[in-house]
């Protein structure tokens, strides 16, 4: 397998443990990862997009302010002429939010699929596995011959 999967955390926020485990969870499960660690703006997904030929772009945001981080991306990523899964995951509202009223907006900017807060990595993996159409054989294999 070599589904190439961005990951990052956008905006001004500094919160590293998540995208530091899905890093590590999403490699063991055969997947190429690029992460662009804390603090990244939607240019650098794109870019990291365009360079590695991702095929899939994993947003992270804890602090808040993701709808704000998140404006234009999608439009950003036509303009760009990419084809990409785009997740969203984290806390992404400020607060105590309705999530499903979250997930609604998130999905209305563009958003493949979007996560909450206590989203495991496996959730994670198993959405890219659907949604890239990865047997999981395949990913197996790419584990064992790694
Ligand atoms: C540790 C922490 C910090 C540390 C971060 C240290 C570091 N280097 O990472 C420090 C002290 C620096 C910090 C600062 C701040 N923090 Co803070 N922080 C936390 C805390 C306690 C834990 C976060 C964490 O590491 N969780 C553990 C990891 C494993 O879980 P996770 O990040 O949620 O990630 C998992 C899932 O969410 C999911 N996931 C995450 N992203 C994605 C993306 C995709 C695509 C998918 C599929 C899944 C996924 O997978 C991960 C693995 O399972 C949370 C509270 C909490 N319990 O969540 C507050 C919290 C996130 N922080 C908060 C706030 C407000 C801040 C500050 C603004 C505080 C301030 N006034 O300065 C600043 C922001 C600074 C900045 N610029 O970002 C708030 C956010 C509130 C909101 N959204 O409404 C929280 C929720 C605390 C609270 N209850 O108020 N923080």
């Amino acid at each position: 397998m070599s589904a190439t999967v961005i990951l990052g955390v956008i905006g001004s926020d500094a919160h590293a443990v998540g995208i530091t485990i899905l890093e590590q969870a999403l490699s063991t499960a055969g997947f190429e990862v690029v992460n662009l660690g804390v603090q990244s703006s939607q240019q650098e997904f794109i870019t990291a997009a365009e360079a590695h030929e991702g095929d899939a772009v994993l947003v992270s945001s804890l602090y808040g302010h993701a709808e704000q981080d998140c404006r234009g991306f999608h439009e950003a990523i036509a303009d760009a002429d990419l084809d990409l899964v785009t997740y969203i995951g984290g806390n992404l509202a400020v607060g105590q939010d309705d999530f499903d009223r979250t997930s609604e907006r998130f999905r209305e900017m563009g958003f493949d699929r979007v996560f909450d807060s206590e989203t495991g990595p496996e959730e994670a993996i198993a959405a890219l596995k659907a949604d890239m159409n990865i047997a999981e054989s395949e990913a197996e294999r790419a584990r064992l011959t790694s």
